[in-house]
C-alpha cells in the first residue's frame, strides 16, 4: 500500500519541494491550501507536466490551520500516515504587525493537528516545521538541539510555543510527533520578500539594467543558509526515524547580509565598493552609481544578529548530508532569475 502524506502549507516554497520529493518516494499526497483571490499554486503547478510523477497521485484541498473544522474533515477523510505542518505566516518582520494572526496559525494551528490527530488515530506521524528563529538573541554558538530558546518576535514566540506542545503532545500521548529545528533555507522558490530571494532579484535587475537601486536593512545580520531541497529530504528523515525525536538541521557556515550581496555581486560581475558606516552604509558599482542603500523601513523593532547551527545528531542518527553550499545555492537562485528574464524577452 503506498503511503498518504497531508502538507499544510503545500503552496508554500518547502511545501512545493516537499510534494515533488514525496511524490517521488512513491507516495500519495494530499496538500491544503488556503483561499485566495488569484491562483496561488504557481510553486507546484509544473507537478502536473512532470513526467517523473503521476499526476493521480497528488490532490489539493482547501483548508486552513487557523479553522479547526476544515482540520478535522480533511484528516478524518484522508487517514494518512503522515502530516507535515509546513503551514506558518512565515515572515518575522511581518509578524510584528500581524502579532495574533501569527500565534493563531503559527502556535494554535499546530495545537488544532496535534488534537486531531488524538482524535483520529494516533499513529499518524507528525511533522513540525519548527525555526532557528527560535533561538533567537543566541545563549550560545554554535546552536544545537540542547540550546534554550530566547525568541525575538511574535513569530518566534508562537515557533515556540508549537516546539513544546509537539513534545508534550509526544510525551502525553505517545505520539510520533517530530520537531524540525531548521535553519534558514532558501532556493529559487523563496518568497520574494525574504532577504536572499530580494538580493539575488533586485541584482539581476541590476545587472540587466532594468532597476537602479536595492533598498536594504541591517547588512550585518548573520544567517546560516541552506538549500530548501536538502532540508525537505531531512523532514522526510525524521519522520522515517526508529523514534520521534526533535533534530537542528543547517549548514553549520554563516554569512552576514552584506557578505550575501557580495557573493553575489561577484557571481554577476558587478565591482562593488562599500563606503560609509551603519544605516549610512552603501554600496556603489564600478561607475559610482549607488545601487545599495539601508533603509530604516527594513529594521525590526527587535533583531537576531547571529544564527549558526550544529546538525551532528541529524548527520548521525538520520545520515542526513546536505549537496549543496553557499554558493551552488546562490547559483540556482541567479541562474532561476536570469531565465525568467530571458523567457520573458
Ligand atoms: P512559506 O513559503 O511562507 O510557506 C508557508 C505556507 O503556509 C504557504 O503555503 C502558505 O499559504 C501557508 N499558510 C499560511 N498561513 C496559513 C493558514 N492560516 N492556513 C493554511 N496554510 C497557511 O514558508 P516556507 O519557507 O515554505 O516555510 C515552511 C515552514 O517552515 C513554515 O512554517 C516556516 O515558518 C518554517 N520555517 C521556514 C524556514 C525557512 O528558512 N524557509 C526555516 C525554519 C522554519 P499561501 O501560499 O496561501 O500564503
Ligand atoms: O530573510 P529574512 O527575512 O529571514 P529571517 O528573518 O531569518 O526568517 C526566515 O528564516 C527563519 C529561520 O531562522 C524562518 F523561521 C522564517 O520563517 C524565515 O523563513 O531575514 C534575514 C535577515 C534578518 O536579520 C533581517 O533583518 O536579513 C535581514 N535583512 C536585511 N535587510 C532583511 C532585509 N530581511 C528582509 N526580509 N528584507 C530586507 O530588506
Amino acid at each position: 500500500m503506498k503511503k498518504k502524506a497531508i502538507i499544510f502549507g503545500v503552496t508554500g516554497q518547502d511545501g512545493a519541494y516537499l510534494s515533488k520529493f514525496l511524490l517521488k518516494k512513491g507516495y500519495i499526497v494530499h496538500g491544503i491550501k488556503r483561499r485566495a483571490s488569484q491562483l496561488n499554486t504557481y510553486r507546484i503547478d509544473d507537478i502536473y507536466s512532470d513526467p517523473l510523477i503521476k499526476k493521480n497521485n497528488f490532490f489539493l484541498h482547501y483548508g486552513d490551520v487557523t479553522d479547526s473544522i476544515s482540520i478535522f474533515s480533511i484528516i478524518n477523510k484522508i487517514k494518512p500516515n503522515e502530516i507535515y505542518n509546513l503551514a506558518a505566516q512565515s515572515h518575522v518582520a511581518v509578524s510584528f504587525d500581524l502579532p495574533e494572526y501569527t500565534t493563531n496559525a503559527d502556535a494554535s494551528g499546530t495545537l488544532r493537528i496535534l488534537e486531531c490527530i488524538t482524535r483520529i488515530n494516533k499513529k499518524i506521524k507528525f511533522y513540525q516545521a519548527g525555526s532557528s528563529e527560535m533561538f533567537g538573541k543566541v545563549v550560545e554558538s554554535p546552536q544545537t538541539e540542547k540550546t534554550p530558546f530566547y525568541p525575538r518576535s511574535p513569530y518566534g514566540v508562537a515557533k515556540v510555543y508549537s516546539h513544546w506542545i509537539t513534545v508534550n503532545y509526544r510525551e502525553s500521548y505517545k505520539l510520533f510527533a517530530c520537531n524540525g529545528i531548521l535553519f534558514n533555507h532558501e532556493s529559487p522558490l523563496r518568497g520574494e520578500t525574504f532577504v536572499t530571494k530580494k538580493v539575488v532579484k533586485a541584482l539581476c535587475k541590476i545587472k540587466l539594467k532594468k532597476q537602479k537601486k536595492l533598498f536594504i536593512g541591517n547588512l550585518s545580520a548573520k544567517r546560516d543558509w541552506g538549500h530548501a531541497e536538502d532540508y525537505v529530504q531531512a523532514m522526510w528523515k525524521i519522520l522515517q526515524n526508529n523514534k520521534p525525536d526533535d533534530f537542528v538541521i543547517c549548514t553549520g557556515k554563516q554569512y552576514s547580509i552584506k557578505q550575501f550581496i557580495n557573493m553575489v555581486s561577484k557571481e554577476l560581475e558587478i565591482k562593488i565598493k562599500w563606503r560609509g558606516k551603519g544605516i549610512k552604509e552603501k554600496g556603489f558599482d564600478e561607475n559610482n552609481n549607488c545601487i545599495i542603500e539601508c533603509s530604516k523601513k527594513y529594521f525590526r523593532p527587535a533583531e537576531v544578529d547571529t544564527l549558526v547551527g550544529d546538525a551532528s545528531k541529524a548527520k548521525k542518527i538520520l545520515k542526513w548530508k546536505p549537496k549543496h553550499n553557499i554558493q551552488s545555492l546562490i547559483e540556482d537562485m541567479i541562474s532561476y532569475e536570469l531565465n525568467l528574464h530571458k523567457n520573458a524577452q
